[in-house]
């Protein structure tokens, strides 16, 4: 079973390149592995040439002398219980046993895409075990890193289910081992990538409930169509319970995946949430059925790729890393791939980190889904996400397909991106195309290779596709004339072998020219998208700008109304003002009309009293010279009678008369008087209007205007004072007295009038 492992492991000593410390890459391969077949001699897509073509391209290459080399183990049972039913390891033991074909093609027909033959146990074991045993010796530290080139692959194998290929699940059982049965190696968290083309539903399965396994899966998926079918693969599926967020799927709606898609993935999903989740180590199902040329996958990730995805990883759990190998159909693809990654491990390989293509627009679509579904469980996929779309350009990685050219590219004329260099394997090499019928029609438009002139008219206006036809022409005029020449003198085998590689390495390259085609059909898209979306920018913009402008417009309009409201506002205060002062000026009239009343009614009263006492004193005068009559009547009839009588007679008359004239002119005088007090009465009222008059103007006395009221003022004082002359102060009206005051007051001691006083 050791297979060539035994003495061909390297020493310490060996570890060392130019001074610079070496890795230490455990590899393992195992003949016994391929005993694993078919029961009746037909050839299989999952065949026992696999993993010999992937060792021999690793020999001739040179590497495997600088990798520690381990033969296949077995795994132990109680191991493979560890995530399998005691059935279902019962039943892959039980294989082996089995006498006649027949019993195990009946145990073989009860699960999907599984055949069994006599060898199935023992590879089985082994490729369960030899995971098991890389994984536990990168794990210690005695390997830095490992490849287990194993078959038959595991990541479809359930608990108690064979499917897909796959009897064990090879790296779920190394993943159970180390956290379950190594306590003592420290590996608490382990990240599984599964970068196989098809979905690892059996590990997804196994750790459905485990947060310390992150599994991390990208595959086809094709809504459910693509297998092992069903809902399982989609990104919805996150884990459970405990394991829930520890489960990411990517799956891609379609074939025709390529690096960029992959390395959006990476660098959007699983590089964030690995970064995050920070592993102790990482198991690496890696089925190379994506890659370019296979016939399962459809996709076209170059070996190229794989190093960038696996150096990627590499900067993780201190470059813990075990690669067990899953599917990979198409021999040549799937070795150089695995050479590929196998430099990487070694460190030989500085690997660019751009590939110049571009991710389809669905894997941008999915991989924003992806991120949504998750980024609850991982807070960096929460981050906004800048797709570098148009600005990097770098060369297409031909480097790794011009090997696939069966002729020299200086026969393409105007494709730049072609190195130089041409075939560089020449026809000798072992290239075991699989002989199931392939299925390229999904990336090459046409039947490519068929030899005749005649062919279907390219879609017009491509211009991809009309550089189909001319690649085409090219093929029938120059290529084809020249293999002539070569086959010519060649053994037969040497022309089948000459023939299939070169139908090989025609499909590679018109898989690449087909992925070169669709990445510039994304990248116009791109392009478009961004000139669509700057296009809605500046739409937004100028409506925003607009608007900002009204808005503007409107504060302008509304800063003049309130300006002119300020106006406004001032003058109604203005005019209330004016209006407050033209009511104390009233209030204040009021207040002297007030006093006037007051004056007037008062000396109506005393002129009434004065005239009621004059007309007591002439009833009282009247009494007296009636009474007096009689009296000088009775002392003339006492002396002389008769001239008495006629003496009274005639005093009596004259007395009447003197009275008549005394109270004639009584009345005259009242009458005058009482002129007089009217005058007087007048005068009082003219008085008290200019008091009033003064009073308002003593309030101007700021504006400097009186000297006209001041004058007005003095000459009614003047007249004022010459009627105090007249009647004496019993007659004195009594606003006179109060004016004189105010004159007092206000006036005389700063502006004192000249009045000249009647004595
Ligand atoms: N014509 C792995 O890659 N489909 N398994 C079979 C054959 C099953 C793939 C169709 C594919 C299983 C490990
Ligand atoms: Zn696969």
């Amino acid at each position: 079973m050791a297979g060539e492992s035994s003495g061909k492991k390297c020493g310490d000593g060996d570890g060392k390149v130019a001074g610079k410390s070496q890795r230490k890459v455990g590899l393992v391969y195992d003949e016994t592995m391929c005993k694993h077949d078919t029961p009746d001699g037909e050839v299989d897509v999952e065949c026992p040439d696999r993993i010999r073509v992937i060792w021999k391209k690793l020999q001739l290459a040179g590497v495997t002398q600088r990798c520690v080399v381990l033969g296949g183990s077995k795994a132990e049972d109680k191991h493979l219980k560890l995530v399998h039913t005691k059935k279902h390891v019962n039943l892959v033991r039980s294989i082996s046993t089995k006498r006649k074909d027949s019993r195990r093609n009946k145990i073989a027909s009860q699960f999907n895409s599984i055949y069994l033959n006599g060898g199935s146990s023992e590879a089985a074991y082994l490729a369960a075990g030899s995971v098991v045993n890389v994984a536990e010796k990168v794990a210690e530290g005695e390997l830095d890193c490992g490849f287990a080139i194993v078959r038959p692959p595991g990541h479809h194998a359930e608990a108690d289910e064979a499917m897909g290929f796959c009897l064990f699940n090879n790296v779920a059982v190394a993943a159970s081992y180390l956290l379950n049965e190594r306590p003592d190696l420290g590996v608490k968290k382990i990240l599984i990538v599964d970068w196989d083309i098809h979905h690892g539903n059996g590990t997804q399965k196994m750790f459905w409930k485990d947060p310390r396994v992150l599994i991390f899966s990208v595959h086809r998926y094709d809504d459910g169509s693509f297998y092992p079918f069903g809902d399982d693969g989609n990104y919805n599926m996150v884990g459970e319970g405990p394991g829930e967020g520890f489960n990411i799927n990517v799956p891609w709606e379609q074939g025709g995946c390529g690096d960029a898609d992959y390395f959006a993935a990476w660098d959007h999903i699983l590089i964030p949430v690995t970064k995050e989740f920070n592993p102790d180590i990482i198991l690496l199902s890696a089925g190379f059925d994506a890659a370019i040329g296979d016939p399962l996958g459809g996709c076209c990730v170059t070996p190229y790729g794989y190093s960038v995805m696996l150096k990627k990883l590499m900067e993780f759990a201190q470059g813990k890393i075990v690669l067990a190998l899953e599917g990979g159909y198409n021999l040549e693809s799937m070795a150089k791939s695995s050479l590929a990654c196998v430099q990487v491990l070694l460190d030989d390989k500085p690997v660019q980190c751009s590939s110049g293509t571009y991710p389809l627009e669905s894997t941008r679509h999915l991989i924003q889904a992806v991120r949504k579904r998750l980024c609850v469980y991982w807070p960096s996929l929460a981050e906004e996400l800048s797709w570098k779309l148009v600005d990097q350009k770098t060369p297409t990685p031909v480097g790794h397909l011009s090997s696939c050219l069966p002729f020299p590219s200086s026969l393409f004329v105007g494709r730049e991106s072609v190195v130089s260099g041409a075939r560089t394997e020449g026809p000798n090499l072992t290239v075991l195309p699989s002989l199931e019928p392939r299925s390229t029609s999904h990336i090459l438009p046409h039947s490519h290779l068929s030899v005749t002139k005649k062919r279907k008219a390219p879609a017009s206006g491509s211009t991809s596709s009309r550089r189909f036809s001319e690649l085409e022409d090219v093929i029938v005029e120059k290529v084809l004339p020249s293999f002539q020449e070569e086959l010519t003198g060649m053994e037969f085998e040497d022309r089948i072998a000459f023939g299939k590689e070169s139908s090989f390495k025609a499909i590679v390259m018109f898989d690449h020219l087909a992925q070169e085609n669709r990445e510039l059909r994304y990248k116009i898209s791109a392009a478009s998208d961004a000139l669509m979306a700057s296009n809605e920018k500046l739409k937004n913009l100028s409506a925003e700008r607009n608007s900002a402008d009204a808005l503007l417009r409107e504060v302008e309009e509304l800063k003049s109304l309130l300006a002119a409201r300020d106006g406004e506002l001032e003058a109604k205060r203005k005019e209330l003002k004016a209006k407050d002062k033209e009511l104390e000026a009233r209030l204040m009239l009021v207040g002297a009309r007030e006093d006037e009343m007051r004056g007037l009614r008062a000396k109506i009263e005393s002129l009434l009293r004065e005239r009621n006492e004059g007309v007591a004193k002439a009833e009282r005068l009247d009494k007296e010279l009636q009474e007096d009559r009689p009296r000088s009547r009775l002392e003339n009839d006492d002396t002389d009678m008769d001239s008495e009588d006629e003496d009274i007679e005639t005093l009596s008359q004259k007395f009447k008369k003197d009275i008549n004239l005394v109270f004639e002119k009584f009345r005259k005088d009242t009458e005058l008087f009482i002129g007089e007090l009217k005058k007087e009465r007048e005068h009082a009222i003219t008085a008290a209007v200019i008091t009033t008059r003064y009073q308002v103007c003593r309030k101007w006395k700021s504006q400097g205007t009186l000297s006209g009221e001041l004058k007005f003022a003095a000459e009614v004082y003047s007249k004022l004072r010459s009627l105090v002359e007249e009647h004496g102060k019993s007659h004195i009206y009594p606003c006179v007295e109060m004016y004189e005051e105010a004159w007092k007051e206000f006036v005389g001691p700063r502006h004192h009038p000249t009045v000249t006083v009647k004595t």
